[in-house]
């Protein structure tokens, strides 16, 4: 029974990704976010690439790296392992994890957060504000409370998975440059380090700190892709990844729908699959969603909802089909040539030793490593000084333009512990757990996101009556008069009895 709980989870990133693309092409998508004339703040390469550094932490080194031999063991829809088929699928399904329904889930809470924000003049910065338009003065109760905190859960849960899994990694890059070995004290340094990097970033703020990180994170992440496609093998790259788009664009529906229904029927053994990877990957979107719409709202001002959400769907997909496409299939390429057991070191030395592994194999490997090792960092810390950022707001009653720096401060801190015991713990499936357990209740908020804004969106724009043009230019005034007069109607009008 809790099996088919998890796995019919399966359905809520198909049925996310719909909505969104209703969105996008209905009248609510032509709403402008910002005042009439006004240009994009942030040019689309800039705004992309800030998105894309923000919703992406190290996790995507990691995975990126390593996901394919885990399929390549285990694959899905019952085919045998390490099959050509399997092999296919092996490279296919991280793109998937990573593709168009995950950007999609980050994508919903950024709606009623640039709509409120930019439409409406009123600026969001917590979860419960944003459900304001459905649960009315709650929002400022228990049930406010309540909201905010499943958010707060959910996104130490993820981040726990994403710093536990991200250290390891790192103590690895560290050992294999320095000699020193990986063990739990050094891993438990290397985690206070990083720590300490995304809280003074967040103590600088998301003006200072955190758009210096995120340069050079991208630059440093093009560099990385480009030396691997160049001196990896570059052929059987272009081939894999372009053969993987085909295999999702035929079978994506499959993919999101796949409950492995007869597995455990008959000679048929039972995989997971889907709820060890598809469902627990929509979890682990989840819990980060909230606060990535946050961010993706921040720097959305002066396009449209539908350029919003096009664009981080289809930029966000592409930067995870680059690492994807580019990092995995030279492991994979090793794997299959015989130059380097990827999958037996996995197996027998764990995730970190096969991923640092994969990358001594390049030329100039120590500088590789080098690289590799502080653009993890960057990237974990990109992540999150912006959710200790987030965090901070959440709990502060009165916010005027940022939360407090000493909160910000306590809140980067606090986001250790989680991944300080789930590293003592161990074990892939108690992290993966961990998202998931942090991710269910969040699937409750996403519809309470969706709400407030399909509605104050769609009466706005019944009132302005414009239907006809392209762009959607919504006065803000005019609907905080027409807002402000229906209250003094409600509040004059008598209770019917
Ligand atoms: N997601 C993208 O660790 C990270 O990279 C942060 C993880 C949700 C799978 C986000």
């Amino acid at each position: 029974m809790s099996d088919f709980a998890y796995r019919i989870n399966n359905l809520d990133g198909l049925g996310l990704f719909f909505f969104l693309l209703y969105v996008a092409f209905s009248d609510n998508g032509r709403v402008k976010l910002g005042d009439e004339g006004e240009k994009p703040e942030f040019k689309t390469f800039s705004w992309a690439a800030m998105l894309f550094c923000a919703g992406i932490g190290s996790s995507i080194l990691y995975w990126g790296t390593i996901e394919w031999a885990y399929y390549y063991q285990t694959p899905p829809f019952g085919i045998e392992a390490g099959t050509e088929e399997a092999i296919q699928w092996a490279s296919t399904y991280g793109i998937f994890h990573w593709g168009p329904i995950a950007w999609a889930i980050y994508t919903l809470p950024a709606l009623p957060m640039a709509y409120f924000y930019y439409v409406r003049k009123k600026p969001i910065l917590k979860i419960s504000e944003a459900c304001r338009p459905l649960i009315g003065r709650y929002a400022d109760g228990i049930i406010g409370k309540i909201i905010d905190i499943l958010f707060m859960f959910g996104l130490m849960g993820g981040a726990g998975t994403t710093l536990a899994l991200g250290t390891p990694m790192i103590a690895q890059g560290v050992s294999s440059l320095t000699g020193i070995s990986p063990t739990m004290t050094v891993k438990v340094i290397i985690l206070i380090v990083c720590t300490t990097i995304f809280a003074i970033s967040a103590y600088s703020g998301l003006r200072k700190g955190i758009k210096v990180l995120s340069d050079w994170n991208l630059w440093l992440a093009i560099f990385l892709l480009a030396f691997v496609f160049i001196f990896g093998p570059t052929r059987f790259i272009t081939e894999t990844t372009t053969n993987s788009i085909g295999l999702i664009l035929d079978n994506f529906f499959h993919m999101s729908t796949w409950t492995e229904p007869y597995n455990n029927l008959g000679p048929f053994e039972q995989t997971g699959f889907p709820e060890s990877w598809t469902v627990f990957y929509w979890a682990w979107w989840l819990v980060y969603a909230p606060f990535v719409g946050l961010f993706v709202a921040k720097i959305s001002r002066g396009r449209t909802i539908k350029q919003m959400i096009l664009g981080t769907v289809i930029y966000g997909s592409i930067g995870s089909l680059l690492f994807f496409g580019i990092i995995g299939n030279f492991a994979l390429h090793m794997q299959l040539t015989g130059q380097l057991d990827v999958i037996d070191i996995l197996n027998n030395q764990g995730a970190p030793v096969a991923i640092i592994s994969v990358f001594n194999q390049l030329p100039w490997a120590p500088f590789i490593i080098f690289i590799f090792t502080i653009l993890a960092v960057i990237f974990l810390a990109t992540t999150f000084d912006s959710s200790s950022y987030i965090l901070a707001s959440v709990v502060q009653s009165e916010v005027e333009d940022e939360p407090l720096r000493w909160n910000r401060l306590f809140w980067a801190f606090a986001l250790c512990i989680m991944p300080l015991t789930l590293m003592f713990i161990g074990g892939l499936s108690t992290l993966q757990t961990a998202s998931i357990v942090g991710g269910f209740p969040l699937l409750f908020i996403m519809i309470m996101l969706a709400w407030p804004f399909m509605k104050a969106s769609t009466s706005d724009i019944k009132a302005s009556d414009q239907y006809e043009p392209k762009i959607i230019n919504l006065d803000s005034k005019k609907i905080l008069q027409r807002l402000r007069k229906k209250r003094k109607r409600v509040k004059a009008e008598p209770k019917e009895t």
